[in-house]
């Protein structure tokens, strides 16, 4: 059976582990099966095929993966950004009842069409730069209706854009205003009525909550794991962003996909989520904006063999960041990275956070043919420029979905 495509004279970082940096092979061709990866390998070693493009030695990666963002929500909060740069803290304006719960207030008054309109708005920047799967949080509704409308959003996006969406329930990411005082009956409402609501309707794909003082208890947060693991959904948490409640321990004791923010995880919690295989998801984006000082314990990552990824954490109030290639910059400069796990944080380790880790985030037959064409001459580029885009292709489950001006 000749293949559909044939990508030919490129070099290809495949990411598979274990090999050459960034599982890299020159002089390659990859061979591309309807929406799926079919071959890959050496040039000189491909069979024939209907349609053949010469990449003219041009480097290709998997389809980048931003495993972290809360793009569906009405307003923004450049307002609170002019407060912040007065003095303000994020947790000052929080507490006033600005913050999360503002973004809750225009959330609610958005109808669905809305929602879908300026999260598009907001998701082309990162389709141009080769993102081609998202994990969108729910999480500024606060209520069955409107939690239920953002992920219906999310799942709209995935059909009218070429991009894959997997979609988190975040119920339990604020106290809703109502609910002042009253945590534990909000938590009743999420376990009782919305996560199986939305769960029921097949909105989501896993389900997170916001460990914090702001936000939810670790008692609390047990509670909505429960719940989730009674309909069988994964669990991702917020966890240890602006201090340390045992958050990524607690995470990894329910066998979480991931642990997310994680500047103040401490070693019990990264040897939890070793053993627990739990992704660690670092977001420099909410670092930068919120101007935080506190790093998190790449070292202890790395050395306990906790897979890292990274993300855009996209929202209006601590990271409106439209822009995943930044994000590499910076997890660089402030954490650290090699350029080569800042691929990997937004590829394989990516996939793997959001449960994706046999069908994305690398290039090898029986994945899925998301894949980027890059005008670079080294892959550390990507992590290197601050600004510009240097994709030139990009392939979404088989088709071209930004030029390929090669
Ligand atoms: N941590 C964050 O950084 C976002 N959510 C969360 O739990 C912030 C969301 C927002 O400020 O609107
Ligand atoms: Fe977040």
């Amino acid at each position: 059976m000749p293949l559909d495509l044939l990508l030919e004279n490129c070099r290809v970082a495949t990411m598979a582990a274990g090999g050459a940096p960034y599982g890299a092979i020159e002089d390659a061709a990859i061979g591309i099966t309807g929406d799926r990866i079919a071959w890959v390998g050496a040039r000189k070693d491909a069979g024939t095929a209907r349609e053949r493009i010469d990449l003219k030695n041009r480097w290709v990666t998997p389809g980048l993966i931003d495993c972290h963002t809360h793009i569906v929500y009405g307003g923004d909060r450049a307002n609170e950004f002019e407060l912040r740069l007065k003095g303000a803290t994020y947790e000052e304006i929080a507490r006033a009842g600005g913050g999360i719960v503002s973004t809750v207030t225009a959330t609610r008054a958005a109808s669905e069409s809305e929602l879908v309109e300026s999260a598009t708005r907001r998701l082309e920047p990162l389709l141009d730069e080769g993102v081609t799967t998202v994990e969108i949080k729910s999480g500024y509704g606060l209520d069955l209706e409107t939690e239920r409308r953002q992920l219906r959003a999310a799942r709209a996006l995935g059909k009218r854009l070429p991009v894959t969406v997997r979609a988190t329930c975040l119920a339990a990411h604020a106290i809703p205003p109502e609910f002042k005082d009253r945590s534990d009956a909000y938590i009743d409402l999420v376990c009782d009525e919305i996560i199986p609501a939305v769960a029921r309707e097949g909105l989501v794909d896993a389900v997170d909550a916001f460990c914090e003082k702001i936000a939810f208890s670790p008692a609390q947060t047990r509670r909505v794991f429960d719940t989730a693991r009674r309909l069988g959904i994964p669990v991702k948490l917020h966890a240890e962003q602006l201090s340390d409640l045992n958050g990524a321990a607690l995470a990894a004791e329910y066998g979480a996909l991931s642990a997310e923010h994680l500047e103040w995880a401490n070693p019990d919690g990264i040897a939890a989520m070793a053993k627990a295989g739990t992704v660690a998801v670092l977001l420099p984006g909410a670092f930068y904006a919120l101007r935080e000082t506190k790093l998190p314990p790449v070292d202890g990552f790395r050395a306990a063999g906790v897979p890292m990824a990274i993300a855009t954490d996209s929202n209006p109030g601590s990271s409106p960041a439209l822009s995943l290639l930044l994000m590499l910059s910076m997890a660089c400069t402030f954490f650290r990275f090699t350029p080569e796990e800042t691929l990997r944080g937004v590829t394989v380790h990516a996939a793997r956070a959001l449960g994706l880790a046999a069908s994305h985030g690398a290039i090898e037959a029986g994945k899925a043919a998301d894949l980027v064409v890059w005008d670079v001459a080294r892959l550390a580029e990507l992590a290197y420029w601050i600004g510009g885009n240097p994709a030139v292709g990009v392939m979404q489950a088989g088709h071209w979905s930004r030029g390929l001006c090669i």
